[in-house]
């Protein structure tokens, strides 16, 4: 077997913590670079004065992980910038977010340039090499430009936009133009994928064959592969020590009234207002229901640096407080708001205390929270996953309760339909998706793309 690479803008290989502290990602790639040798490339988080390209190896748990530290500048101008301001929001829909400065794009160049000087010298011959996400559309090229021929694969995280939004971005023809020089790409469904195809074909003149892009003399190849969790694992944290002290005190606050659950990063991505509004539409058209529920959001700060973050909390702060101002009691509150983090195995247990796991992105490249939640339910007495249908993830999980989550009212109409859902119903429809979750868990996704990518015709290329 050849020897991996897998490079990510951070790397979180094992830290002698136990495989539960990780997220799925993580365990996946450690276990796919343990079983091949290689190494995790990637910045360290950590900034420098001056960019030397010196990489810090180290060596946990037999993986090897090899990290630069960048320039405050790259940092601006890569991360916070073309990453997190422009790429980010724009591949979720959101162009009017998005903001488009030359200097954001110099700087993501300059910075996927380093990456690769830094990582060129590490590539031996027969090397594989797998790039992750969007922070690294032109590492590809990068290394080809510096006479690397190995295999090179690329996985996209996050939705692909349609051919009109992306048609704003300026550059965006050079941008998908150097993504040719990758041997696979990956999107997590068929729906990013032809996305991408639109884009190719009708502003580039690629030509589509099949799975395989054409353009001039080069050819990739692509491919929909969702994403998924370590779903074994995940069933059996919930039931540890800490996931049970946690749906303890989740069950012991309840007061027998159900709880709705919501976790995802504080990003305007996950639609965020628009659930705490179709809550609120609950709340509003069913009076009878509202001292029986409630709902508990947890939602940690992300990318607290970019303005558009720091205005979707003020909003949820506002939502929140305008709900709870309006319906709570001395003795009920219908929205806990939280905006910490929870240690993955508690986590578990909050999960599984729920009667309904509300997962209502308005954009999501696949969205593992609403995997997780399946995994941690009680297969005799399951809660009901309530799911955006613009997720990638509802294009396996249809025995979810599919929702717009545009709509207050169907939002609405989805959380009285869980809540009144006969167990049999609730049974039935959890061991569906469990075992879809279970199948193609995230081991499954890391083996087929490594599978495909170790396959994929080189001929032309
Ligand atoms: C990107 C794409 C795609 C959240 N709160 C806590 C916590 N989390 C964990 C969840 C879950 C992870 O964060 C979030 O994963 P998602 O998939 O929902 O979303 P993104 O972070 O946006 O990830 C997404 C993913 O990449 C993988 O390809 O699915 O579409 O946007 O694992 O559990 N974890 C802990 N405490 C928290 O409070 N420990």
């Amino acid at each position: 077997m050849n020897r991996l690479i897998v490079i990510s803008n951070r790397v979180t290989a094992p830290k002698g913590s136990t495989a539960g502290a990780q997220g799925g990602l993580a365990v996946a790639l450690a276990a796919a670079l343990r079983d091949r040798g290689g190494m995790w490339f990637g910045w360290s988080g950590e900034q420098t004065d001056q960019f030397n390209g010196h990489i810090n190896f180290q060596r946990n748990q037999g993986v090897t992980t090899a990290t630069v530290d960048l320039e405050e500048q790259d940092v601006q101008e890569y991360y916070d910038g073309y990453a997190n301001r422009t790429l980010w929001p724009l591949f979720h829909y959101r162009i009017d977010l998005a903001e488009y400065e030359r200097d954001f794009a110099g700087g993501y160049k300059r910075t996927n340039q380093r990456f690769a000087d830094t990582v060129r010298p590490l590539v031996e011959p027969d090397d594989v090499i797998w790039i992750q996400d969007y922070h690294m559309f032109p590492l590809g090229a990068e290394l080809r430009a510096r006479g690397c021929d190995n295999r090179i694969g690329f996985f996209l995280h996050i939705p692909w936009p349609p051919r009109r939004l992306l048609g704003t971005l300026p550059n965006a023809q050079a941008l998908v133009e150097s993504m040719f020089a990758y041997d696979l790409i990956g999107f997590h469904t068929e729906e990013w994928l032809e996305s991408f195809c639109d884009f190719a074909r009708h502003d580039m003149g690629a030509v589509i064959e099949g799975n395989i892009a054409r353009l001039g003399d080069r050819h990739v190849e692509l491919i929909a592969c969702p994403i998924g969790i370590d779903a074994t694992e995940f069933a059996a944290m919930s039931q540890s020590v800490p996931a049970r002290l946690a749906y303890r005190r989740m069950r012991d606050s309840a007061d027998g009234r159900d709880m709705i659950v919501g976790v995802d990063r504080l990003d305007y991505s996950k639609g965020l207002e628009e659930r705490f509004l179709g809550y609120e539409r609950f709340l509003n058209e069913h009076p009878e229901e509202r001292k029986e529920v409630f709902l508990l959001q947890v939602a940690p700060p992300s990318r607290v640096s970019v303005e558009s973050y720091q205005r979707i909390r003020q909003s949820l702060e506002g939502l929140s407080g305008r709900i709870n101002g309006a319906y709570a009691d001395v003795d009920w509150v219908p929205i806990r708001y939280v905006n910490q983090g929870y240690p993955r195995d508690q986590l578990s247990g909050i999960y599984r205390a729920a009667k309904i796991g509300l997962v209502t992105p308005l954009r999501d490249g696949m969205n593992l929270v609403a995997k997780e939640y399946v995994a941690a339910q009680d297969p005799e007495d399951p809660g009901v996953l309530v799911l955006s249908r613009f997720a990638g993830a509802a294009e396996q999980m249809t025995d979810a309760l599919l929702v717009n989550p545009y709509s207050a009212e169907e939002v609405s109409d989805a959380l009285y339909q869980a809540l009144r859902m006969p167990r049999q119903e609730r049974v039935r429809r959890w061991e569906k998706l469990m075992a879809g979750v279970q199948e193609q868990d995230v081991t499954w996704w890391a083996e087929t793309f490594l599978q495909a990518l170790e396959k994929a015709d080189m001929t032309v290329n």
